[in-house]
């Protein structure tokens, strides 16, 4: 899209209006030229009805400071900002648990990557923090505590990418709890699919997560790392790809990283677990594997097998067995069998993968019992979901295909809700609903998501065969006549190694190489009946049975890991991601959304530049524009019956003089000769299409000799 093709521009006086659906025109060329209108005039927000745009600055403003989150506070201002979906969630929050209607609040925030999420969530745990602020806690306080997760959160779970130094690569969604009061009671954090593959390779550019550059960086200061046989990143495979982020400087960050622990309640010694943990992983990515002369792996005894050995607490020996060896069993024989050091290799990161990833895990629970609710009150909510935006690449795969189910989903709910507001304020007016004007992406969620036929049943059901692969999977899903006859499936037929679904956003090819193999995620049983040998009840700890079940009930015999035996107790990703995903939608169901979209102006992370590409593309993305053609294809322009009449009395006065408000604004419309199909009459309002809008504001216009500019009323949603 090299120009904006504009049918009316929007008067020059009002196109960088706060709220875009003020706008008479509102159009996507005129949605994206106020956009950049606005962000040249240094604005980050803007709103759109009620969704918040957050355009990333990718520069330090001066909107955050301490005025101006009192101002939001306060309640002072209600100008576009991230601060007062934060104030206004407290406030609401508060207000209902008064009128005894409880009702969580939420904050969904979504945009691609680098758009500004997760400071945006950032910002508003600054608001909620400091709206219920405890000022009786004694050591940290609870909204410490919650602002100090973001340090840790990130250090382990955030890394440098090309889009963005500091990317999430994992969702969350943070639970803040108030009481009666309006003080944090407590709070709780879920998080969803960390990114594992990165723990063992990296794209050009990018980098592992940080934590592993701030252990390497801080070793030769901090005693706490001295004998974790650590060295500068660039010594090990997993770390050595990419090694600085601008603006991060590592060895600090483990200082607040090690702060941020300690605040929030890790003693010492589960310090130094953790901190073993992730040496262990550097070290485990250092396993040296070759191939001796008749093709089977074979691992040198160095001093990375030593520290594995060590830092585990498991015998040297039992680490070589695991991963250059495999079981095999034949009837009740159980034999060693060695592998060839392709797999040995492939074995080796799988556990550097399982442990990095039970170690998120179990940072999340314990940061989860630190902020844990103290007291039996009833609490009221609000919730604060950072997750990944839609994705889609050149080649999508597995992960891609999860986030964009879950942007599915969230999708589902926006146009649900959206939808319910205009059925209610439908009802309320006593007008005839017209249901084939709201777009429905159920159809979508349903190929994904539909018990025994959907995307991911066939892809389970094909987990649990024996000889099933992912050209299995393909086959399964083009065979299956409901995803046949589902528009929003395609089969590409170019090559039989992907499939299409048209989503929302978008159509996206999914590559189905490595589909089965994240899906299962299975350590194998060997790896797992080492871990057991440790004794270090850390390690027991963070690798607790559910591994060991898992392992022990796909493992066929005289197979290793996952793929074999007929009766399957463990739960793919795919079927964990979507009971995630069903609780989650059950909490927002359950509480009043507040939609925050984030915008990134440019690739370059460049103060200054906006892209007008990017940025249509994502506000297609976030739903913005499909929301204001909701917005069009009901009826945008609603006015209370006397505040029309008044408005446009010059078009028809004599019509000022019948009956009752309601009757005067019939004789006005129909004096304008306004097709029943262009406004709906209700008890109280009158809702007109945007054309008809226009139409009476050109005949105002024309009645007063020109004088009169666009009424900016036209376009003010009052429900
Ligand atoms: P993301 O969460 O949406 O990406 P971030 O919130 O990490 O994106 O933002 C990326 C970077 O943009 C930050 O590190 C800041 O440098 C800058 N930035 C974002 N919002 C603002 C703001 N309001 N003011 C100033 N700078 C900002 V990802 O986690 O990659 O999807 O997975
Ligand atoms: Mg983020």
């Amino acid at each position: 899209m090299s120009q904006i093709q504009f049918c009316y521009r929007n008067p020059s006086a009002v196109e960088a209006a706060d709220d875009f659906l003020t706008l008479p025109h509102l159009d996507e060329p005129n949605i994206l030229h106020s956009l950049r209108v606005r962000y040249w005039q240094g604005h980050v927000y803007s709103y759109t009805g009620p969704i918040l745009i957050a355009v990333n600055p990718w520069r330090q403003v001066d909107i955050y400071n301490i005025n101006v989150m009192e101002a939001y506070k306060a309640g002072r201002t209600k100008a576009p900002h991230i601060f007062d979906i934060a104030a206004k969630s407290y406030r609401y929050c508060l207000f209902s648990s008064l009128v005894g209607d409880r009702k969580n609040q939420c904050i969904l925030i979504s945009g691609e990557s680098g758009s500004g999420k997760t400071e945006s969530t950032k910002f508003v745990l600054q608001v909620l923090t400091a709206v219920g602020e405890n000022r009786t806690g004694a050591s940290a306080s609870i909204e410490q505590q919650v602002m100090l997760t973001n340090p840790v959160l990130e250090a382990f779970g955030n890394a440098k990418t090309l889009r963005n130094d500091n990317s999430s690569r994992f969702g969350k969604w943070i639970n803040v709890h108030f009481d009666r009061k309006g003080t944090i009671a407590g709070a709780e954090i879920k998080t969803y699919l960390l990114e594992k593959a990165r723990v063992i390779h990296q794209t050009a550019g990018e980098r592992n997560y940080h934590i592993f550059y701030q252990v390497c960086g801080a070793s030769s200061q901090q005693k706490m790392l001295k004998d974790l046989g650590l060295a500068e990143a660039t010594n090990f495979n997993y770390s050595k790809t990419c090694l600085t982020a601008s603006g991060i400087d590592d060895t600090k960050s483990f200082d607040r990283t090690k702060q941020a622990l300690h605040f929030i309640g890790f003693d010492a010694a589960s310090q130094q677990n953790i901190f073993a943990a992730v040496s262990v992983v550097l070290h485990v990515g250092n396993l040296r594997i070759s191939e001796n002369s008749d093709g089977n792996a074979v691992m040198e005894t160095d001093r990375h097998l030593q520290a594995v050995s060590q830092l585990l607490r498991v015998d040297p020996n039992a680490v070589k067995k695991a991963i250059c060896e495999r079981m095999i069993t034949a009837g009740t024989d159980v034999m060693m069998k060695p592998e060839t050091a392709e797999k040995a290799n492939q074995c080796r990161d799988a556990l550097a993968k399982a442990l990095y990833s039970k170690l998120f895990d179990y940072i999340v629970k314990c940061v989860n019992t630190a902020l844990k609710l103290k007291t039996n009150t009833v609490t009221m909510q609000v919730s604060v979901l950072d997750i990944f935006g839609f994705e889609v690449f050149e080649s999508n795969h597995f992960e891609q295909f999860c986030i964009n189910y879950a942007n599915e989903k969230l999708q589902l709910h926006f146009n649900h809700y959206n939808f319910m507001l205009e059925r209610q304020l439908y009802a309320k007016e006593g007008i005839e609903l017209v249901e084939s004007d709201f777009v429905d992406n159920s159809g979508c969620v349903d190929l994904i998501e539909a018990k025994g036929w959907g995307v991911q049943a066939c892809l389970d059901d094909v987990c649990i065969m024996p000889k099933g692969d992912d050209a299995t999977f393909l086959q399964k899903l083009i065979q299956t006549p409901q995803i046949k006859s589902n528009g929003h499936f395609a089969d590409p037929k170019k090559n039989n190694r992907s499939f299409i679904v048209n989503h929302y956003a978008g159509s996206v090819a999914y590559d189905i190489d490595g589909f089965c193999e994240k899906n299962k995620d299975i350590l194998a049983v060997d790896l797992v009946q080492m871990l057991q040998t440790s004794s270090s009840k850390f390690f027991e700890q963070i690798f607790d049975n559910s591994a060991a079940e898992a392992a022990a009930a796909s493992m066929k015999p005289g197979r290793k890991g996952g793929g074999g035996g007929g009766s399957v107790a463990y739960k793919s990703v795919s079927a964990t991601f979507k009971t995630d995903l069903s609780s989650l939608m059950e909490a927002i169901n359950a509480a009043d959304p507040h939609f925050v979209r984030c915008v990134n102006p440019n690739a370059e992370k460049k103060a200054s530049l906006f892209n007008d590409q990017k940025a249509i593309e994502q506000l297609r993305c976030g739903g913005v524009i499909e929301a204001v053609r909701m917005a069009r294809e009901s009826y945008p322009a609603r006015f209370v019956h006397h505040d029309f009449v008044g408005t446009f009395a010059v078009i028809c006065p004599e019509a000022c003089k019948m009956g009752d408000s309601k009757q005067q604004c019939l004789a006005m419309v129909q004096h304008m000769k306004l097709a029943p199909k262009q406004y709906r009459l209700g008890k109280t309002m009158i809702l007109l299409k945007r054309e008809a809008v226009d139409l009476m504001e050109k005949e105002r216009a024309r009645l007063l000799g020109g004088k009169a500019v666009i009424l900016q009323s036209a376009g003010r949603r009052l429900c």
